[in-house]
C-alpha cells in the first residue's frame, strides 16, 4: 500500500504523465471548461466547478501584515459561467487545517499560509487562521472534482486531498504579484492620490492577460479577483488566466484610493 507521503510526493513531482492515485492516471490534457464530455473522469478535469478564482486582499487597515504585499484572501470554485459553487461535502467539512498540514509534513506550507494567508480575514473578520483555512476549504476545496477521496485510490488517508489546494493557492499568490504589477504602472499607496478602475484594472490586465475584478469598500481599494481554469488535476494541473466572469467591481469608476497600511 503506498504511504500518505508516497502519494503526495507523486503529486508533487510527476509531470507529463500525472500519479492521481494507485487508481486513476490523468493525462492532465482535458482544461476545465473547455473538455468537458459526458464520460470525463472528473478525477482528471474539475467539473462542474470548472473555474477558480483566486482573491487578494489589500489589508490597508492592519499594521500587522507586511505594508508592501497584498495577501491571500481565498481560493474560490465556480461553474463556467462564473456562478460560485459552495459546501460540496459537508462529511470533508475539517475544522483543524494545521492539524492537517502537519499530518502530511508540510511545514513548510503551513508556514506560508501564515504569512500570506492570515491577518487579512483575521484582522477583518475576528477569526484564528484554522478558522480562515477552514472556512475556504471546507466552502471550496470540497467543491474540486480533482480532490475527491476516490482519486486517490485504495490508499487515501483523510485528509490527504487538503494540502493540494492550499499549496495552489500559495502558487497562485506567489504568482499574481499584484503590489509589484500595480507598482510597475505607478500606481502605490498614496493618502492623496486617486485612480480610475480602469488604469488600475489595465494595469493589472496587462498582467494577468485578462480582465481582473477589483473590489472597494467605498471608494478605498480592498481587493482583486483572478480567474483561471486549470488543465488536469488542480494538484499539479497547467493553469490559464481566463477573463473575470459573471461578478461585478465594486468600485466607483474614478476617485479610487489605494491606502498605505497604517
Ligand atoms: C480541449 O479543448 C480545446 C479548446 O476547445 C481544444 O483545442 C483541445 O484540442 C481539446 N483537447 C482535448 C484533449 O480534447
Ligand atoms: C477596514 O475597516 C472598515 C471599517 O471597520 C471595514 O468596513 C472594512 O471592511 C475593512 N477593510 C479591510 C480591507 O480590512
Ligand atoms: C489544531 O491543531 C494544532 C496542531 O496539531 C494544535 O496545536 C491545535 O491545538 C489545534 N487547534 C484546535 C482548535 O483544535
Ligand atoms: C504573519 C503575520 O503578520 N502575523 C500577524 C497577524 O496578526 C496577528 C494579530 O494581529 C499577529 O500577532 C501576527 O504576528
Amino acid at each position: 500500500m503506498l504511504s500518505a507521503t508516497t502519494i503526495l510526493q507523486a503529486l508533487a513531482f510527476a509531470t507529463a504523465f500525472t500519479t492521481v492515485s494507485a487508481k486513476t492516471t490523468c493525462t492532465n490534457n482535458l482544461v476545465s471548461c473547455h473538455n468537458i464530455s459526458a464520460s470525463a473522469n472528473l478525477c482528471c478535469v474539475n467539473a462542474p466547478a470548472g473555474t477558480l478564482i483566486h482573491t487578494q486582499t489589500w489589508d490597508y487597515n492592519s499594521s500587522s501584515s507586511p505594508s508592501e504585499t497584498w495577501t491571500i484572501s481565498g481560493l474560490l470554485t465556480a461553474d463556467c459561467n462564473g456562478n460560485i459553487v459552495k459546501n460540496c461535502d459537508p462529511s470533508r467539512a475539517y475544522s483543524n487545517i494545521s492539524n492537517i498540514l502537519g499530518e502530511f509534513k508540510q511545514t513548510l506550507l503551513r508556514t506560508q499560509l501564515s504569512t500570506d494567508w492570515l491577518n487579512q480575514s483575521s484582522s477583518t473578520l475576528g477569526l484564528t487562521e484554522n478558522e480562515v483555512w477552514a472556512q475556504a476549504w471546507d466552502t471550496y476545496g470540497t467543491c474540486l472534482s480533482t480532490l475527491s477521496p476516490t482519486c486517490f485510490g485504495a490508499g487515501y488517508v483523510q485528509g490527504q486531498e487538503v494540502p493540494p489546494y492550499f499549496r495552489r493557492a500559495v502558487n497562485l499568490y506567489r504568482n499574481d504579484v499584484t503590489y509589484l504589477w500595480l507598482r510597475d504602472a505607478g500606481i502605490v499607496p498614496s493618502k492623496a492620490a486617486t485612480y480610475t478602475a480602469n488604469v488600475i484594472m489595465g494595469a493589472l490586465k496587462a498582467q494577468h492577460g485578462h480582465p481582473v475584478y477589483i473590489y472597494c469598500d467605498g471608494n478605498k481599494l480592498s481587493g482583486v479577483a483572478y480567474y483561471y481554469n486549470v488543465a488536469g488535476s488542480i494538484a499539479n494541473g497547467q493553469i490559464s488566466s481566463i477573463s473575470a466572469l459573471g461578478g461585478a467591481s465594486t468600485c466607483p469608476s474614478n476617485g479610487i484610493v489605494y491606502l498605505p497600511k497604517p
